[in-house]
């Protein structure tokens, strides 16, 4: 890996202005909206965090549960085949969830090269070095950078299966279409037998959603509300951060959660010198996290190419892991 000054500015440089594009043309549309994957600078990953120890998010406890008490079916789920792999998880992040599953294959001397991906450095050489410690046995390969990009490097590297972990319920911040379209584009990377774990919230009591996004203590009122922040200082932009308040909505009949930022009063934002109009009341939809049943996701497997060999619940059934294999 590059890691040179002048790559890392470079880097820099293209992640700001894709950033300032994607700014632009997101508040230039109607309704305006904004990419949640740039929630996640600092402050907003100190935010997430926090959001994560809160009770009424029940997504990280759910999700911890499976890997924490049924590694074995996770593992006997994805040995369905002998011989050594690859174990690729896209936005490792510090693999709390996943780090189980890694001490259970280590312990039963099981072949294979863990692969965490992720777009923070930081956090990747975090893992790294807790991996060493941890699990000196365990070969670590990491990779920094976008999901897809980095994927075709792992893919370009691995002479053995593979086995991609996707877990969070992070397929669940992509639209239903979006989320088959990327299902779809991973089946393409990967051999008939390989195997694909991905972590979906499931539809449940609707009071149960709507209160995991919007804590009264203005936690996620916060998280969204970072982004504009995060505009402000990487974008010279003039947000006022008190002129736009957030609204949270849950259907259950499509799962849809959604996230708006909803502007207080007529107001203009100047951002890189270009200006947006809101009017009052306007919206910004911020984030989609996706809730779904077990018929969403049969049939967003067979659509995309892969069959269910698995489905691996929390005791309370919030929360499934569910184990695809590429036809
Ligand atoms: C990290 C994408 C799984 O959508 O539940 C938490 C992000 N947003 N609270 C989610 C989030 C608001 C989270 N994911």
């Amino acid at each position: 890996m590059d890691t040179s000054t002048n790559t890392a500015f470079q880097t820099q440089k293209a992640f700001s202005e894709t950033f300032l594009n994607d700014v632009l043309d997101g508040l230039g549309g109607s309704p305006k909206r904004l990419f949640s994957k740039y929630f996640y600078d600092q402050a907003g990953d100190r935010l997430f965090q926090q959001i994560m120890e809160m009770p009424e998010y029940y997504l990280t406890d759910c999700e911890l549960d499976v890997f924490k008490n049924k590694t074995r079916d996770i593992a006997a789920g994805i040995l369905c085949q002998d011989g050594p792999f690859d174990l690729i998880e896209m936005g490792a992040g510090d693999a709390m969830k996943s780090s189980f599953l890694l001490e259970y294959l280590v312990k039963n001397n099981v072949d294979h090269t863990y692969i965490p991906i992720d777009i923070s450095g930081n956090i990747l050489s975090v893992l790294t070095d807790k991996l060493k410690d941890a699990l000196p046995q365990l070969k670590v390969v990491p990779l920094e950078g976008e999901y897809f990009e980095m994927l075709d490097r792992a893919v370009s590297l691995s002479g053995s299966r593979k086995v991609v972990l996707f877990l969070g319920g992070n397929i669940g911040n992509m639209e239903m279409e979006e989320a088959f379209h990327f299902c779809a584009a991973l089946r393409k990377r990967l051999d008939k037998g390989d195997i694909l774990l991905v972590g979906f919230d499931l539809k449940k009591n609707p009071h149960a959603v709507l209160k995991a996004y919007s804590d009264p203590a203005g936690i996620t009122a916060a998280f969204n509300l970072n982004l504009l922040s995060r505009i402000n200082r990487e974008l010279d932009a003039g947000f006022d951060i008190a002129g736009f308040e957030h609204y949270q909505t849950y259907d259950p009949v499509s799962g849809a959660c959604r996230s708006y930022l909803v502007s207080l009063c007529e107001q203009t934002v100047t951002i890189c010198g270009k200006i947006i109009n809101f009017e009052q009341s306007e919206l910004i939809d911020m984030e989609i996290s996706q809730k779904f049943s077990q018929q969403d996701i049969g049939r967003m497997a067979a659509d995309s190419g892969f069959r269910i060999l698995g489905e691996i619940n929390d005791s309370k059934n919030w929360f499934t892991d569910s184990i695809w294999q590429a036809v």
